[in-house]
């Protein structure tokens, strides 16, 4: 689906990727005192669990806490883990229609994940599970510390690194899954805690609830 980005009031949207997808970022999407307040609702009405993944046959626990959220019947494999959404809260679905105004696409689910410190991350890896299909529009919002985000070119080992502030959203789409891997690395620099919010749409017909 090809997005058009640039009616969203004037605010400019910057491309982080140089060829193979598109990943562009708004800074600042939302205002600051809508950020504190979101970041705070947020943290205090999702259920957050601390999930274990399987990495190279060892059972791990992941190094942050996470939620999946959807509508009813969208389940969806991640880490290998069939998980069944949680119910929408009210912050988590109002941030789901500004992103669907935002990036003209529509979403049934969002990961929500809490990054408790900077010895919080992500692995590489690319959101590229069946049921997104081909070519899935990703947005992600990040609410508190500052952290890195890093992509790789699948091919090249190109990589690029973009910070992700408070109330910022990112939007991939296009063909970025199927070439680029991305990950949130450790850090010393970071000691404050971070969520992140990707809204995804979950095709049904790969559903199998
Ligand atoms: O925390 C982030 O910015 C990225 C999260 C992510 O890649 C994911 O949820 O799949
Ligand atoms: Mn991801």
């Amino acid at each position: 689906m090809k997005l058009d980005l640039e009616h969203s009031d004037g605010k400019s949207w910057q491309e982080i990727l140089p060829y193979d997808g598109s990943a562009r970022l708004l800074p600042t999407f939302l205002p600051r005192d809508a950020s504190d307040r979101i970041f705070a609702a947020i943290r205090s009405e999702v259920p957050w669990t601390s999930h274990d993944l399987v990495l190279f046959g060892k059972k791990m626990t992941e190094p942050r806490l996470s939620c999946w959220v959807g509508d009813t019947g969208v389940s969806y494999t991640y880490s290998g883990v069939r998980r069944a959404p949680e119910p929408w809260t009210k912050t988590l679905d109002e941030l789901r229609y500004s992103c669907e105004e935002v990036t003209g696409a529509k979403f049934n689910s969002v990961l929500a994940n809490l990054y408790r410190s900077g010895d919080d991350a992500m692995g590489w890896h690319a959101d590229d599970e069946p049921e997104l299909g081909p070519e899935p529009v990703i947005a992600s919002l990040s609410f508190g510390d500052e952290r890195r985000f890093d992509f790789r070119h699948r091919v090249s080992g190109e990589t690029i690194n973009v910070v992700l502030p408070h109330g910022s959203i990112l939007v991939m789409s296009g063909t970025t899954q199927a070439n680029w891997k991305h990950r949130i690395a450790r850090t010393k620099r970071s000691t404050a805690p971070r969520v992140n919010l990707t809204y995804r749409f979950v095709h049904a017909e790969q559903n199998h609830a």
